[in-house]
């Protein structure tokens, strides 16, 4: 596969951009490699400046749901642009936003639109404080909410990739307000809350857990959560950045039926536009400014081109449920297919799936937590990437981040990545 383009490109970057990316897990780093630099994407395919086709199962991190440049998203996106970009003032389309993202996830009364994941768990989390006047949060090991400071404790994706769990710049005094807990592990969370219990604002998890690869909660564990979090009036904040409107219409809180405090959102609801939104309980979100006195603002919050990239897409998914079988049924047919290689030729794997995302993570143990996870052969997952990459097959380029199918994946394409890997696990083991 030639890549003179990409690499080319990648020294030019690297001169004026810190690593050469503008988010560190797409350097390749931990697999190897260099990045591959994309031209262009449309349904489940990429192709790279060099001209190599792939199919993706990255899908912009989660929000591509239905595909790549999704004829009527990109027509909305186009569409807005004819009467202008941004006002800094609001408009119907926001309204109509909150309204649909409140009908789909009833949890949510109250929303506010922020422009990434990142902005809604930093915007949660001062809500959190401001509204039960407690500090310390709990998070989980391995569990990733975006790069704020008092989320940077043995963080997931690609601090975790990178080896920096804990990132240099956080204040000591504020990280030691982050308590963390692991995942799966509900006497882990027992004994912070019996220690800390009246100082702790909120607990925080990823419903599902993406950033450290793909881990299911265990049964009961979400619940079991919820139920601390009501006795000790603690405020229970579910990070559905990347589950939310993947892997049902109302997102994994109604997967598991579980109803939290508040949510956080991301990039889904932009679909692919820079995007991010909390919201939850009315009363809790009344505290938000102007309503409230806890200030959180934004100038480009609930702009017209995502919103409107947004809306379309949450309508679709809205009004054709259909969507999440379909999904289903290809991640399965995925699912079985890397079964029966993982039989057939032995290879020591564990692959997790929920709806469609999942992760093979290379250990023949059950991953359910940091640790498990962390027992992967990450040197045989970069095998596995490079053979996957040079045969046409874009997964994440980390052990420690989920990959994503989207409704544009056919058939075919499921069938030529079965086959591809086949062809990779019989190389793996020559
Ligand atoms: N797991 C990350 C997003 N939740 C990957 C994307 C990135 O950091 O660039």
């Amino acid at each position: 596969m030639k890549t003179t383009k990409s690499t080319k490109l990648f020294e030019r970057a690297k001169n004026v951009i810190p690593g050469g990316v503008n988010s560190p897990v797409r350097a390749f780093k931990s697999v190897g490699l260099d990045p591959r630099f994309i031209k262009k994407a449309r349904g489940a395919y990429l192709w790279d400046v060099d001209g190599n086709k792939y199919i993706d199962y990255v899908g912009s991190w989660g929000p591509m749901i239905l595909g790549h440049a999704y004829p009527r998203i990109a027509r909305s996106i186009h569409h807005a642009t004819k009467n202008g970009t941004s006002f800094g003032a609001p408009t119907e389309l926001e309204v109509k936003m909150a309204e649909l993202m409140t009908t789909m996830m009833p949890s949510i009364e109250v929303v506010r639109m922020v422009n990434s994941g990142t902005e809604a768990t930093m915007s949660a989390i001062r809500l959190a404080r401001a509204y039960t006047g407690r500090d310390k949060i709990i998070k989980f090991e391995g569990c990733y909410h975006g790069h704020g400071d008092s989320f940077l404790i043995k963080a997931g994706s690609g601090a975790m990739t990178l080896g920096v769990p804990d990132s240099p710049g956080v204040p000591k005094a504020l990280a030691s307000e982050t308590l963390t807990a692991r995942f799966n592990d509900v006497n882990s969370v027992r004994s912070l809350v019996s220690e800390f219990g009246s100082q702790i604002a909120a607990i925080i998890v990823e419903p599902v857990v993406g950033n450290m690869g793909c881990i299911p909660p265990k049964p009961g564990f979400l619940e079991e959560l919820r139920a601390i979090c009501t006795r000790e009036k603690i405020l229970f904040i579910l990070d559905e950045v990347m589950t939310g409107f993947r892997l049902s219409a109302g997102g994994a809180q109604e997967l598991f039926n579980i109803r939290p405090d508040l949510t956080t959102l991301g990039k889904i609801i932009g679909g692919g536009l820079p995007v991010g939104a909390y919201g939850g309980k009315r009363e809790i979100m009344e505290m938000v400014a102007p309503a409230g006195p806890m200030y959180q603002a934004g100038t480009l919050s609930g702009n017209p081109l995502a919103m409107a990239a947004g809306y379309e897409m949450l309508s679709i998914l809205h009004k054709q449920p259909s969507i999440y079988k379909k999904l289903e049924r290809r991640s399965r047919r995925l699912e079985e297919g890397i079964r029966e290689n993982i039989a057939r030729l032995g290879i020591a794997c564990t692959l997790n799936r929920v709806g469609s995302m999942f992760t093979l993570f290379f250990t023949d143990r059950d991953v359910y937590d940091y640790e498990s996870a962390t027992a992967s052969d990450t040197n045989m997952f970069s095998s596995y990437f490079r053979g996957m990459l040079d045969r046409g097959i874009y997964l994440p380029p980390s052990q420690f981040e989920a990959a994503f199918v989207s409704l544009a994946h056919s058939d075919a394409d499921i069938n030529r990545t079965i086959k591809a890997q086949r062809t990779v696990f019989e190389s793996l083991l020559k």
